[in-house]
């Protein structure tokens, strides 16, 4: 099992574009599954490529409870999206902090999957919160850039100093 490195804000590097995946090949769904690895280790629910520094369109996500439902997206596309929900979020990429942040509730989705083909589904509630969440990192977004500046300053210098420390 291999585990791949996790950026941390304020990397500069979580604010790159990922682009479009043209060919799921093997090297790509190995690289899902070190992902998937990745997050269960953590212990986190969703990672997005650019969390472990490859910027492609890809992202994985588990909310169930037995950790048995893992799903892998490849270009994903938001198709529509309905309701409000806030949810306490958290990342991989800001350890040790959570905000309220409000997304739609419902979504109809577009993706490709390990097979190559192009799927469309829906997701509600946490599922949703967290496929939008991992799409935003493709987009080079964190959820602290829904928060107020004093309190995303505040986690920057919070998160710099720790990573001074462990360096
Ligand atoms: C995104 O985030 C998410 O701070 C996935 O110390 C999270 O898996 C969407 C984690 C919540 C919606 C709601 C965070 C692990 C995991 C931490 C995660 C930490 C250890 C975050
Ligand atoms: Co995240």
């Amino acid at each position: 099992m291999a585990l791949l490195d996790i950026l941390e804000f304020p990397d500069a590097r979580l604010r790159t574009t990922a682009k479009p995946i043209t060919n799921v090949d093997g090297k790509i769904a190995s690289l899902a599954e070190q992902m998937l690895d990745t997050m269960y280790q953590a212990p986190g629910i969703g990672l997005a490529s650019t969390q472990v520094n490859v910027h492609l369109q890809l992202l994985v996500v588990d909310v169930s409870e037995d950790k048995d439902d893992p799903n892998i997206l490849f270009n994903p596309r938001i198709i529509n999206a309905e309701g409000a929900l806030e949810t306490s979020e958290g990342c991989l990429s800001v350890p040790g902090f959570y905000e309220p942040v409000t997304r739609p509730e419902n979504i109809t989705y577009e993706a490709v999957g390990l097979d190559g083909e192009v799927f469309q589904k829906d997701a509600s509630g946490l599922l949703a919160v967290c496929i939008q969440h991992e799409m935003d990192h493709l987009d080079g977004k964190l959820f602290v850039d829904y928060i107020s500046s004093t309190k995303r300053q505040l986690i920057r210098k919070k998160l710099l100093k720790q990573q001074k420390l462990r360096a």
